[in-house]
């Protein structure tokens, strides 16, 4: 029996306040110590680092987990609404820190440690951020679950424990290589399995018909199982005491595994089915825009999302009437990947809990919306209904039930119009029978939306503008946004203690006080303190590059940052061409070497390991990067830095210490970004193209805040329509005909030719990202760039002014618009 009590006892030692620890440094030191000994068995004079790094996070854990404990039980009893996020992504980053900061703990921590002689940086130093992501749309749910606890909003986080998470990227002579992301090796101290909760997930078969007292219904008959252990994670919000959960789910084999042991006496072949069934959640797929279509993949989306939505329709009374389903949960499906839950809540309802059918589909249209992260074709996830028929096939029945349905629906509004019914199916024909997942997602979601106002339009106009015709007030936009928490206040510690000085510390949930920053812009002293930040940022970022891979950034350097996945359409090339460019001026003796403005370009970026072109583009990178730094010739005015293994971490150290931020994919591609809002609002200018939030950053810092360039999305188009052809504009420009030369002569690959020239030639006879088409642009921007940044002064004016106009691109503004336009979800106080 559920006694009042928060942590559940009846015994009335346990009715005693709940609260953690006492939040004092002799408290939290008295805790820290029962951990080391109780829960790691060792003194503290026997520890490892490890074990110091374990009770210390297992102490900040226990401050909030009597808050954690009363918030589930509230979100039971309070029968509020609340958002199931579905993600098969979350790009969480280091949790220590964050804890501290949500529980107001990092002082009274600080001083507890060295009372106990322990360094709280070396201590930080030991946790392995959780990789569960591969880039922005990871990312973005960590960012929502982090504002959503914080706005108060009840809030589950689904997705899945891979086992191994994004590859760690090392160069081997400039070339990527990959190794695998063991972060649990040496144990997660954020983490609580439940195997006793675990679920049971089915697979393959068949399904029959069976007269069910009079009516036909259909079941599933699955040939195989596996079981979801479910795995929590605080999600606690900002100092409000609110604790959410993120919900991870592991595949463990079923008992029906181990029982073929007995059956069968083939000992072997059992251990391989077992070891079968835990691949599921072995490894994330590390294909960031480019869905491959394996079966693995699919088997991980529908195993977390039916555990996922099987483990919140059980968390319900057991006399609740699911028609009210609407009023309880919306599920949020981020992208296509969960998408099979859509068909899955169908057979609940209907199979399971014996619904009319139309009841039931009536239902799930209203427990659904669906968010679209991309433009391009290629990343719209498709199963052929080959693979989704042997291993879901009860699932294809509903996906072709619901297909035949909204057809039938799209021929009495627009005739028999054959074309349209076509482009508008589910399933499509060619090349072969298939799914389209976005296309079910908008037929079942109640509200579709993009991530960027310009995203949102060309969804709308480009990519489903015959679902846009036929269901009006269905498509909205959600510009993403960035939490100030880790993105601000945790990375930026200088520039957070000078925005609290001078406006105190409100900002920090809500964004948009920054604005009044923008009077400060005009004082001398605050510019000048604001530019003591970004240089000590720049010694901070300079102290953990020299640690990590042993190399320097020089003095009086304009730092220039690409951090992004390694893409073609994000054009890293672009970047490389204008650094060419300047080396080669250098080197031909067409500049001299004292007049170039110092730079520092830095890139960040892991490719997808079978994306030949941009591990070749990586390469190249490193090749010029060695060339260019070793030239003496240079004078050090140009230096490349591209350390290895991008991910969470490091960008919490380049982003605030960057000066320029790089944004500058072809206009139409980049459904948002948010890197680009990472960077504006830690005083970084931006060189961007028209494209995703780049518009809307540019609109609102403005122009004289914003270097502009590039084709817009309608001159993209007429481009193409006019018939592209890059080597005109090879041929036309000077520079970037050397520039490309120089690349193609061998220049950087020890002379030889071979290595490069796939770059070169796709570029000149291809260049699907048109490239070449905006070079000239560009270089004249970065020429631009230069003279403003010659003025110191001018540049962080600037940059005070980016940060103070940036304050929409908090993800709590973001979940605030889901909640008003999708979710219909209020806090709960
Ligand atoms: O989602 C981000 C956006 O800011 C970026 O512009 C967008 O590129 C990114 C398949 C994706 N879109 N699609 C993916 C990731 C993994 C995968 O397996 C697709 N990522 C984005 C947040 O909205």
């Amino acid at each position: 029996p559920e006694s009042a009590h928060p942590l559940g006892a009846t015994h009335p030692l346990a009715l005693a306040p709940v609260t953690g620890p006492a939040s004092s440094v002799d408290g939290f030191v008295r805790q820290f110590l029962r951990n080391l000994n109780y829960e790691r068995g060792v003194p503290l004079s026997a520890s490892t680092p490890n074990d110091r790094y374990m009770a210390f996070a297992m102490t900040v854990r226990d401050y909030l987990m009597a808050r954690w404990l009363e918030d589930q039980k509230r979100q039971r009893e309070a029968q509020a609404k609340g958002v199931a996020y579905l993600s098969a992504e979350y790009l969480l980053g280091r949790q220590l820190d964050n804890n501290l900061l949500a529980t107001g703990l990092s002082e009274i921590a600080t001083a507890a440690m060295e009372t106990c002689g322990i360094d709280i940086d070396d201590l930080r130093a030991q946790e392995v951020e959780p990789g569960l992501g591969n880039g922005g749309l990871g990312r973005l749910a960590a960012c929502f679950i982090d504002s959503l606890a914080t706005l108060g909003v009840p809030n589950t986080g689904y997705g899945i424990r891979y086992e191994y998470g994004i590859f760690r990227q090392t160069f081997e002579d400039g070339q990527q290589v990959e190794q695998p992301d063991s972060w649990l090796r040496l144990g997660s101290p954020w983490e609580f399995p439940h195997p006793e909760a675990a679920r049971t997930i089915s697979f393959g078969g068949h399904t029959e018909t069976y007269d069910d007292e009079g009516t036909e219904r259909s079941r599933w008959v699955p040939a195989w199982n596996v079981l979801a252990v479910p795995y929590n994670y605080m999600v606690p919000g900002y100092l409000n005491g609110r604790v959410n959960t993120l919900r991870l789910w592991s595949a463990k084999a079923t008992n029906s595994f181990d029982l073929r042991v007995f059956n069968s006496g083939d000992y072997e072949e059992a251990v391989r089915s077992q070891t079968f069934a835990e691949n599921i959640s072995k490894v994330l797929y590390p294909e960031d825009s480019t869905p491959q279509g394996k079966e693995l993949r699919l088997q991980q989306q529908y195993f977390f999302v039916a555990a996922s939505i099987g483990d919140f329709l059980a968390s319900l009374p057991a006399d609740f009437d699911p028609a009210n389903l609407p009023d309880r949960i919306i599920f949020q499906l981020n992208d296509t990947h969960p998408v099979i839950g859509v068909p899955e809540l169908m057979r609940v309802l209907v199979d399971e809990k014996k619904m009319a059918w139309e009841d039931a589909w009536g239902i799930t249209q209203k427990c659904f919306a669906y968010t679209c992260h991309t433009l391009l074709p290629e990343a719209l996830e498709v199963w052929s209904v080959d693979l989704l028929g042997r291993l879901l096939p009860r699932h294809l029945e509903i996906i072709y039930r619901i297909n035949d349905e909204f057809l039938v629906e799209v021929r009495e509004r627009f005739g028999d119009d054959e074309m349209r019914i076509r482009n508008m199916s589910i399933i499509s024909e060619f090349p072969d029978r298939s799914v389209r997942m976005a296309f079910l997602a908008t037929v079942a979601g109640a509200k579709v939306n993009g991530v960027a106002e310009l995203h949102s339009q060309l969804l709308r106009e480009k990519v489903l503008p015959d679902f846009n015709e036929f269901y009006p007030g269905k498509f909205t936009n959600v510009t993403n946004g960035v939490t100030p928490r880790r993105f601000v206040r945790l990375s930026n510690p200088g520039l957070s203690t000078l925005i609290t000085e001078a406006i105190g510390p409100g900002w920090v949930t809500d964004l948009e006080r920054l604005r009044e920053l923008e009077t400060y812009a005009e004082d001398t002293q605050f510019r000048d303190a604001f530019a003591q930040v970004k240089a000590a940022n720049k010694r901070r970022l300079g102290d953990v590059l020299r640690a990590r891979d042993g190399v320097e950034i020089s003095d009086g350097h304009m730092l220039d940052v690409m951090v992004k996945r390694l893409h073609e359409y994000k054009r890293q090339m672009l970047k490389l061409l204008h650094i060419v460019t300047e080396y080669e001026g250098i080197v031909s003796g067409r500049v001299a070497a004292s007049d170039v403005q110092p730079r520092t370009f830095v890139f960040g970026a892991k490719a997808a390991p079978g994306y030949v072109m941009a591990k070749r583009i990586i390469h190249l990178i490193n090749a010029v990067g060695s060339v260019v730094n070793d030239d003496p010739r240079v004078e050090g005015r140009l230096k490349v830095l591209f350390p290895p293994n991008y991910n969470v971490t490091l960008a919490e150290r380049l982003i605030p210490a960057a000066d320029l931020s790089e944004q500058i994919s072809l206009a139409g591609k980049e459904a948002s970004g948010t890197g680009n809002m990472k960077f504006a609002l830690n005083g970084a200018l931006t060189i961007g193209t028209d494209d995703g939030a780049n518009v809307e950053i540019r609109e609102l810092v403005g122009d004289d805040n914003f270097f502009l360039f590039g084709m817009s999305e309608p001159e993209v188009e007429a481009l193409w329509a006019r018939g592209y052809k890059p080597a005109e504009f090879y041929q036309a420009d000077d520079g970037l005909r050397r520039a490309m030369d120089l690349i193609a002569s061998g220049a950087f690959s020890g002379g030889d030719k071979t290595v490069f020239e796939p770059i070169v030639s796709n570029l000149l006879y291809d260049d699907r990202f048109m490239v070449l088409a905006d070079y000239s642009s560009y270089i004249a921007e970065q020429a631009k760039v230069d003279a403003a940044y010659a003025d110191q002064d001018a540049w962080t004016r600037s940059a005070i002014l980016n940060v103070a106009r940036c304050g929409f691109f908090s993800s709590d503004r973001s979940m605030r618009d889901y909640i008003e336009r999708i979710w219909h979800t209020p806090p709960v106080i």
